[in-house]
């Protein structure tokens, strides 16, 4: 993309009603505009970013045999009336009237629609384990909107549902999800740690929060400190039993403030830190919650009625934004981790209008982009300084340096935006150079 054509609407100034780093960025760097309060436009860099999120959370939720689909947004509050959440919910849900007359809302969360399907659909314990889940649009009428999409009113959840025969197949469905979380926030380069939650409105016995430690961040919570060096296992079989996985995980103290009590505390004081967190995953089991008062029975292995065990599983898309942002950024802008980048590389010429030079950067913006590098190149007629403010601010992990000097001497500059690292990468063999620091 040229940055002449691309709609980039970069401030030089920091909005004053932005608390966090991550809300001044994101309206800086012109990745969302505020359309009302806790509801933003997502412009293209930011559309960009939330793409190469779902990508991850996709790939990585397809991989443990979970299937997408899309739910409607607005409900019947029909459904709502029969699983007896419809008044339990409160004033966060946005309750709406069609032209019948007919009670409607804008869907904070959607086990109630995802049983619906199951009901009407899936009849024998042969269909089961299934998991279902889509990349969506929430809103939750929250009192507080703040921080910008951080805590949003309109915000992109994906949410997953699983049905099981048994209690011990709800284990192991809930135990996918716990490991598939520790790798979508590792692949994202975020440490999120596992922490026994209360499950709210939700429901249930079991749940995990997966918090981002964070100053800004809004949880409170209390956890041993080795979990902060705790890695992931690279490989991963979800046939295989999870549970010692999930116990390697579960053995250390981790806890919201809502599970917290002093007394646990003084046992292990010296381990146990309390801080700050973002939370950006959370994961339910609640077994007959649902499938009981929506008599989603389906025919058990004796042939008589069972009703599934069910457990929900979230994570906040559009919030994993603030929170990387929150983690990789320094007085310059954003820095984006190469996988999330709206681009990867920024190409800068430095002297716009000499020929040799737009020939050269042409070609090598024709090459790049046709080896599969998402290229913003800036071809503006501005002075140098403003192109490397803006690509700092705008984050792109590569940038490629060329100017009049370079050229002459056969080579053009590679800087890291992470790093800071300049690399001389010479022309004659561009694409083999780039390959060593960059891949497509
Ligand atoms: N149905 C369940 C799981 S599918 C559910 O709704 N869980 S939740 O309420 O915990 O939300 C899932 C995730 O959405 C949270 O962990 C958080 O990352 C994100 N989220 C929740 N509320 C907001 C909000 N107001 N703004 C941005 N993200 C939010």
């Amino acid at each position: 993309m040229r940055l002449s054509r691309a709609f980039i609407p970069t401030l030089k100034e920091n909005p004053v009603d932005a608390k966090i780093v991550s809300h001044r960025l994101m309206l800086r760097a012109g990745l969302i505009r505020q359309h009302a309060a806790g509801i933003y436009n997502w412009l293209p860099i930011g559309t960009e970013v939330l793409k190469n999120i779902s990508s991850i959370v996709r790939e990585e939720q397809d991989s443990t045999g979970a299937q997408e689909i899309i739910m409607p947004t607005v409900q019947s509050a029909e459904l709502w009336k029969e699983s007896g959440r419809y008044n339990d919910y409160g004033p966060e849900m946005l309750r709406i009237q069609d032209r019948q007359d007919r009670d409607m809302l804008y869907g904070p969360t959607h086990e109630e629609v995802v049983t619906d399907i199951f009901r009407n659909n899936i009849r024998s314990y042969k269909d089961l384990p299934i998991n279902l889940y889509q990349i969506h649009w929430k809103f939750r009428d929250e009192i507080r909107p703040r921080f910008g999409v951080m805590r949003g009113r309109e915000f992109l959840m994906k949410d997953a549902y699983s049905f099981d025969l048994t209690y011990d197949d709800a284990c192991h469905s809930y135990n996918k999800m716990f490991i598939s979380y520790l790798r979508i926030f590792k692949r994202l380069g975020l440490k999120a740690i596992p922490m026994i939650a209360d499950s709210g409105p939700i429901g249930g016995s079991l749940s995990h929060e997966f918090i981002v430690m964070a100053a800004t961040g809004e949880s409170k919570v209390y956890c041993d400190r080795e979990l902060l060096s705790k890695e992931i296992e690279p490989h991963i079989d979800y046939d295989s039993n999870l549970q010692d996985a999930v116990d390697d995980w579960t053995k250390y103290y981790a806890v919201t403030e809502d599970k917290y009590s002093s007394e646990d505390s003084n046992i292990k004081s010296k381990d146990i830190i309390s801080a700050n967190g973002i939370e950006v995953g959370h994961i339910f089991h609640f077994g007959h919650k649902y499938s009981k008062p929506l008599n989603a029975s389906i025919k058990g292995t004796n042939g008589k009625d069972i009703f599934p065990f069910m457990g929900s599983y979230g994570i906040g898309v559009s919030r994993l934004v603030a929170a990387i942002i929150e983690a990789n950024n320094d007085e310059k802008g954003i820095i984006w981790p190469e996988i999330v980048a709206p681009y990867k590389i920024g190409l800068i010429s430095l002297k716009v209008g000499d020929l040799e030079v737009d020939n050269l950067v042409e070609s090598l913006y024709q090459k790049i982009n046709s080896k599969g590098y998402s290229v913003l190149y800036d071809d503006r007629e501005e002075r140098a300084g403003v192109k490397f403010s803006d690509m700092d601010l705008i984050g792109i992990p590569w940038q490629i340096i060329i100017g009049p000097k370079g050229i002459k001497e056969g080579y053009l500059e590679l800087k890291s935006r992470k790093t800071n690292q300049l690399f001389q990468v010479r022309l004659d063999n561009i694409e083999q150079s780039l390959l060593q620091y960059v891949s497509p």
